[in-house]
């Protein structure tokens, strides 16, 4: 149980937060990144939850903890948790890390790698704030599922992997616009119970915790699509979602409708816009790169008493 007081950082990429323990955190015992969060995950989820629950967080936030790469060459190691589990990667989580790293004058302009568990990311930062993260190579998993959903009938979508497991609808359900959030969580909700009726939540290993459904943009001028997004504790996410940009851009591929170069803008349900492209072509799906922006807003530590009933969070 807690003792000693953890330092973090919290910033929002696109509206989204991330809340990065930048020391103090728990000792992980070294060896790669996804061993360190898979040992997290087990013996301290505690932490997970008290900083992404309320009364010291909210079901938005998504934390991180930076730790050690096993990887040499790479900058850091990190990885991330929101309010329900401990995820493989987070692209705008990883924007923030740049910027936090930036902000405690650990990195400089210039490309950086850095270990996550799903893989090694590359990042590209500029004195403008723009941070581009080349993602891990991401894939369709099955194409034109249909699916039967309570209240909806049958909702056709892609299965991909963009860093984490995403059921991803095109122009289905509820419009996507600010407005509709309530219905478009209870829409995202009953995809995922149909997901897992039909035995679809993990395909090939990969959990698919995450639905994205697409609608028009807001303005054509600015992007090309607007995207909700609901992640696995049913909160939405506030940023266009970098890891299922890269999903969607595997989908518009295998469909034949990304070039590899051409940039694909996505907005958010904020109408914020990552900026995506496909850089390579990969053995089965291709190779993401997402670009955003990140803003630093608040250092902290924060204090645990063994004797506080919510130290855990809420819920
Ligand atoms: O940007 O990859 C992302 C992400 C995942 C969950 C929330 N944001």
């Amino acid at each position: 149980m807690p003792t000693t007081p953890l330092h973090l950082v919290d910033s929002h990429t696109e509206g989204e937060p991330t809340r990065l323990i930048v020391s103090g955190g728990p000792n992980l015992g070294g060896g790669s990144v996804a061993e360190q969060a898979a040992r997290f995950s087990r013996d301290h989820d505690w932490v997970r939850r008290a900083l992404c629950r309320e009364p010291r967080g909210h079901e938005a936030i998504v934390g991180g903890m930076i730790c050690e790469p096993r990887e040499p060459d790479c900058a850091c190691g990190v990885f991330f948790f929101d309010n329900a589990t401990t995820i493989p990667m987070c692209v705008h989580g990883t924007i923030g890390l740049v910027a936090t790293l930036r902000h405690l004058g650990k990195i400089t302009a210039g490309r950086h790698r850095i270990e996550t568990p799903a893989g090694v990311v590359e990042v590209d930062t500029a004195d403008d704030g723009l941070v581009e993260v080349t993602n891990v190579p991401s894939r369709v998993l099955r194409r034109e599922v249909a699916l039967q959903v309570d209240g909806w009938g049958t909702v056709t979508g892609d299965i991909a992997w963009g860093g984490n497991g995403f059921f991803l609808i095109d122009e289905q359900g509820p419009a996507v616009k600010f407005g509709n959030i309530p219905q478009l969580t209870a829409f995202g909700k009953a995809v995922k119970a149909a997901l897992a009726k039909a035995g679809l939540n993990a395909v090939d290993g990969i959990n698919i915790d995450h639905i994205e459904v697409f609608g028009p943009p807001g303005d054509p001028a600015t992007a090309d699509s607007r995207n909700f997004v609901l992640c696995p504790g049913n909160a939405y996410d506030r940023s266009p979602c970098g890891t299922g940009v890269s999903a969607k851009l595997a989908c518009l591929h295998a469909a034949g409708r990304l070039e590899p170069g051409v940039v694909w803008r996505q907005a958010g349900i904020l109408d914020t816009v990552f900026a995506g492209r496909i850089v390579a072509e990969t053995d089965g799906g291709v190779l993401p790169k997402v670009a955003g922006r990140a803003w630093i807003l608040s250092e902290a530590t924060h204090h645990f008493d063994a004797t506080d009933p919510f130290l855990n969070g809420i819920g």
